[in-house]
């Protein structure tokens, strides 16, 4: 048994909570992060029932300053080692044109997505650079590669993950530190609910005609990055539902 150890932020719902499954599965030590408390009780919970791993959880909001030193501070404090690094957290606010949107969504989704992955990133990669090992996947998105209309601010952030991805594998390749980023198409999980702020009927809406990815397709897809020889890293995994082209264009059945 493997007895590695990944960070893996926003895991209580969605792709966060299948990759943890999904590295659990295969032995790893995980240290799983979000907002919610009682999720992250779940899922250590349903972990520990079938697998015999570890699970350190830590409530906490990306978007504070002090995140990154937190937990730091707390894997210092159990000594644990981060190979992987998996920058998942983040979301979508609203999908109004860019001079209808709301500015606190902007906050949300600028201080989460980008300011959130650099607190936590600048903490760990200290750390294996300084251990001289260490592996971080940032989760980006088709959005981050494309725009889309009212994507306005989340496509920004995601496009900002897509040049951080690059700039921070330069920053850290002296150190043997590898960078990669996952970009998936649309994955169906509480992504759409949040971004409509609890509606629930628009958030179906969104998947409706057509098979999207499932989060258990993404974990895969982190797994196969996570898991290729030392000697080779995949620098961008674009992944999209077979019924999807790009950020707009779909392929959907629609009868009713
Ligand atoms: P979910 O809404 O299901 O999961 C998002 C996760 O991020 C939750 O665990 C949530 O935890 C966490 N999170 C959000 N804000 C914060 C915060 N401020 N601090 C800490 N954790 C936070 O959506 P997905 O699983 O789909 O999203 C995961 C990632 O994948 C995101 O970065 C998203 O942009 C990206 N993505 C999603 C796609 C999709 O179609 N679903 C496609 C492409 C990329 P909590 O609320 O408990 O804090
Ligand atoms: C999520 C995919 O197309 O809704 O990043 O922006 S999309």
């Amino acid at each position: 048994m493997s007895s590695k150890t990944a960070i893996i932020t926003g895991a209580t719902s969605g792709i966060g909570k299948a990759t943890a499954l999904r590295f659990a599965s295969n032995g790893w030590q995980l240290v799983v992060t979000g907002r919610r408390t009682e999720k992250l009780e779940a899922l250590q919970k349903e972990i520990s029932e079938k697998y015999a791993t570890q699970v350190v959880i830590l409530t906490q909001d990306v978007r504070q300053p002090e995140s990154g030193n937190e937990l730091q501070k707390l894997l210092n404090k159990l000594k644990i080692k981060p190979d992987l690094l998996v920058n998942n957290a983040g979301l979508a606010a609203g999908l109004a044109p860019v001079h209808e949107s709301e500015t606190n969504d902007w906050e949300r989704m600028i201080d989460t997505n980008i300011k959130g992955l650099l607190y936590i990133s600048k903490a760990i990669a200290a750390m294996m650079v300084q251990q001289g090992f260490g592996h971080i996947i940032n989760i980006g998105s088709i959005a981050g590669k494309e725009a889309y209309p009212g994507g306005n601010v989340y496509c920004a952030t995601k496009h900002a993950v897509d040049g951080l991805t690059k700039a921070m594998r330069m920053d850290l390749l002296p150190h043997g530190i590898r960078v990669s980023q996952v970009a998936p198409g649309a994955v169906e999980t509480e992504f759409s609910l949040v971004r409509f702020k609890g509606d629930e009927q628009k958030a179906k809406n969104v998947y409706k005609g057509f098979k999207p990815l499932t989060a258990e397709d993404i974990a895969d897809a982190i797994w196969y990055v996570a898991s290729v020889p030392p000697h080779v890293n995949i620098n961008d995994l674009l992944i999209m539902p077979t019924a999807q082209a790009s950020a707009m264009q779909f392929n959907k059945q629609i009868n009713d």
